[in-house]
């Protein structure tokens, strides 16, 4: 099975009550890209990448887009598999993963369709047909993050990760100890995020000022130099996630013991195809994880289900979507959803969801 043809679209996203505030980065509306790939038998694949805005990671829409004009002629013939596929991606572009990634998302939900298994399948195998999910919020005052965490623990999810970081580091500490008081007993896990936006001074002093609330930071400050900084000092987990960019990183900061965890995200390391061996380092050492991606709709979010099945049950720290704060879905009969703080693995071939194209209008551009 040899590709064809490739079809670029964009699409819009705007987020339901926006808008979403991280440290670094607020947003009202997402800008995502989609890839349809054909085969000469005449089969389709979808894949989506879309950066939560520009200022979140070293990503932006336009540039996934201009990155996939590149390579898209180059790919045009190469046999729909992605390790033929990620080689070619590799020889006609250096870098831009999160680009690469919508291609190898759109190959594997073309071999699971040829190959009438789903992804999962294609993955190693599912371990779980309902996948946990976890809530973030977004940078909020105390009260409402206390008022969030009860709402979210009402509705079932096993994990919740509170935004923290571009404020006062004080609120970030009174918004933790609120949260904690809320979810405390009850079995749900907190993850305190600072998307890179506090210093060093910040991330020790949270650490000291709470000791007695168990949670993982994630991500607390900017570099690795940062992290490498404050990990003798601190008293909680550290899960890295904007730093992992590479597999590269990931066996650096998993080999040398600097982090206890990952946030991951299928785009950032550039598909599914790394992300499975990112999978397989973690279960080698132990180390847990959370299978994300930054924003996207029913083709990220089935993505991510996907790979996020197979993970060893007890290392998966959850899946997290964007569908909380989208409105609708592509696929309008078997779209991903939330039920209970879990997802149901989609079942059929491929990534298991038939995005409507008509949502898409016409492609921004065709190869
Ligand atoms: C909560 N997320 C998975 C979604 C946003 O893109 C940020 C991200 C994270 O954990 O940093
Ligand atoms: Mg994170």
């Amino acid at each position: 099975m040899k590709l064809t043809e490739i079809h670029i679209y964009q699409h819009d996203l705007p987020v339901k009550n926006g808008p979403y505030t991280m440290a670094n980065a607020q947003v009202w509306a997402l800008d995502s890209t989609l890839v349809k790939l054909v085969a000469d038998n005449g089969l389709v694949g979808w894949g989506e990448t879309c950066p939560v805005g520009p200022t979140y990671a070293e990503s932006h829409s336009a540039g996934a887009r201009a990155a996939l004009s590149q390579m898209a002629p180059g790919l045009i013939g190469t046999e729909a598999l992605p390790l033929p596929l990620h080689r070619r991606m590799e020889g006609l572009l250096n870098g831009h993963n999160y680009a690469k990634a919508a291609v190898d998302i759109a190959v594997h939900d073309l071999l699971g369709k040829y190959l009438g298994v789903p992804v999962c399948s294609l993955l190693g195998g599912a371990a779980t047909d309902k996948v946990p999910s976890y809530y973030a919020t977004g940078v909020g005052e105390p009260d409402e993050i206390a008022r969030l965490a009860r709402e979210k623990l009402a509705e079932g999810y096993p994990r919740l990760q509170i935004k923290v970081g571009g404020r006062p580091v004080e609120i970030d500490i009174e918004t933790i100890r609120k949260a904690w008081e809320v979810v405390k007993g009850s079995g749900m896990r907190l993850a305190v995020d600072g998307n890179r936006g506090w210093t060093t001074r910040d991330a020790l002093r949270v650490s000291r000022e709470c000791t007695d609330v168990p949670f993982i930071m994630e991500q607390p400050c900017n570099t690795i130099e940062d992290l490498q900084k404050i990990r003798p000092q601190v008293s909680h987990g550290i899960y890295m996630d904007e730093n992992s960019t590479s597999l590269n990183t990931v066996i650096s900061a998993a080999g040398t013991g600097l982090v206890d965890g990952f946030g991951m995200k299928v785009t950032r390391i550039g598909g599914l195809h790394p992300m499975r061996a990112f999978r397989d380092i973690c279960e080698a050492r132990n180390l847990p994880h959370t299978c994300d991606d930054s924003w996207g709709g029913d083709i990220i979010a089935a993505a991510c289900t996907h790979i996020g099945a197979t993970v060893r049950p007890n290392l998966l720290e959850g899946v997290w979507l964007a569908a909380p704060y989208i409105e609708g879905n592509y696929d309008p009969e078997n779209g991903i959803q939330i039920t209970d703080g879990h997802i149901d693995l989609p079942t059929g071939p491929g990534l298991g969801i038939l995005p409507d194209e008509g949502r898409f209008g016409a492609p921004v551009a065709s190869f």
